[in-house]
């Protein structure tokens, strides 16, 4: 079938709106409508050329929502009109990692998914006769795509595609590092590094489990007023602070943060984000995608003397299981994600929400289809 798509054809370049070919769901495989996708800081770094997995040509997209238009044979858990969130981390909940317990990171189709393919190692996506790769097994920015079965949370109709797409991934990273990875508890201090779409979710996530202190750390002003509606106590600017910025966060947490969150990518702060925890037990998570080859440093008796270096992806979540309930949490009035969309636009104007991202302007933008 004929689909619209943004394709980006090379890395730097501008996506461009074509029509290209999707061939039907194979085995264990679902076509989905997409009515909305987020547009995300990965979209953009993979687009760049710095992610040394990225493909072109490719269809990128890893946020999106919509409704289950024909299911492949052998699929059982989908029919036609469900309403689903495409996941870019599966849950098989048979490979050894979904049955371990211990991490949401299901090997089912990486090694495929890793290549810009569907499991049985082809694209569905084609223009002019020539492949298209798949993107995180999503490829949402497309007004039709085809996703695995096990990519795929099934979710109430009555919840709107433009709001929850941003769950499947700015919402569910930020809430589930809080809840998943760090376990923080009622009473915590925490530092959160970046409040862009991720470390605002970070503040919101913290506020609900009931930390005390909830600084945030952001070079760009303007980031703080939205930050404090969400739960931020304390806003530094690193730019403002006399010295060094670590001095400040122990002196302001009276010893360290119990909790810190790193939501940029930048190695120098994911020291940062360490080196201001507290001595014995405090715990830093790394969310934020560093560019590729780069390495992160701190001295050892960091932590000989209890601080603990942790990272996540997807929150920790385990997508089909967990999506659904944050998709209930938001539709329950628990969590809001309303004021983060801060732009919507037809998938036309895709590269002015790159735009607007890159200029610091927007949270989230979302497209529609
Ligand atoms: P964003 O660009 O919206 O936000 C980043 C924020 O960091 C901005 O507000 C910016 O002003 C601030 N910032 C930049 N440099 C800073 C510095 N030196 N000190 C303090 N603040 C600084 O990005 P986002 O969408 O929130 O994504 C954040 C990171 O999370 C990205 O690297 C993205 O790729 C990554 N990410 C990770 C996962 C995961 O599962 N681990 C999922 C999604 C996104
Ligand atoms: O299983 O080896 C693996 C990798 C799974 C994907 C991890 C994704 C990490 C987060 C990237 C940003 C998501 C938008
Ligand atoms: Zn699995």
């Amino acid at each position: 079938m004929d689909v619209k798509a943004a394709v980006a054809f090379e890395a730097g370049k501008n996506l461009s709106i074509e029509t290209v070919q999707l061939e039907g769901p194979k085995e264990g495989e679902v076509l989905v409508e997409i009515k909305a996708t987020g547009v995300c800081h990965t979209d953009a770094y993979t687009l760049s050329g710095k992610d040394p997995e990225g493909l072109f040509p490719a269809i990128l997209g890893h946020e999106g929502a919509g409704i289950v238009v024909e299911v492949g044979p052998g699929v059982k858990s989908l029919k036609q009109g469900d309403h689903v969130i495409p996941l870019y981390i599966p849950e098989c909940r048979q490979c050894e990692y979904c049955l371990s317990l211990k991490t949401n990171l299901c090997q089912a189709v990486r090694a495929t998914q890793g290549r810009g393919l569907m499991p049985d190692g082809s694209s569905r996506f084609s223009f002019d006769g020539r492949e298209i790769f798949h993107y995180m097994g999503t490829s949402t920015f497309a007004n039709y795509t085809v996703v695995p079965e096990i990519a795929l949370a099934k979710i109430r109709k009555d919840a709107p595609f433009d709001k929850v797409c941003y769950i499947g991934c700015g919402v569910t990273t930020g809430i589930g590092a809080v809840i998943n990875t760090a376990k923080v508890e009622p009473g915590s201090k925490v530092v959160v590094f970046g409040l862009g779409g991720i470390g605002l979710n970070v503040i919101q996530g913290a506020k609900m489990v009931g930390a005390d202190m909830i600084i945030g750390v952001d070079i760009n002003p303007s980031k703080r007023e939205l930050a404090e509606k969400f739960g931020m106590t304390h806003f530094v600017n690193p730019k403002e602070v006399d010295g060094d910025i670590v001095a400040c966060l122990v002196d302001l947490t009276n010893g360290g943060a119990d909790y810190s969150f790193e939501c940029i990518g930048n190695v120098q702060v994911m020291r940062q984000a360490l080196e201001c925890c507290h001595k014995g037990w405090g715990v830093a998570t790394i969310i934020g995608v560093a560019g590729s080859g780069e390495e992160i440093s701190t001295r050892p008796f960091q932590l000989v003397t209890g601080r603990v270096w942790k990272g996540t992806a997807f929150g920790g979540a385990r997508g089909r299981t967990d999506v659904p309930k944050i998709v209930d949490w938001y539709m329950e009035g628990k969590i809001n994600i309303d004021d983060l969309i801060t732009h919507v636009m037809p998938v036309e104007q895709i590269n002015d929400a790159f735009e607007l991202m890159h200029q610091g302007k927007s949270i989230r933008s979302v497209i529609t289809f």
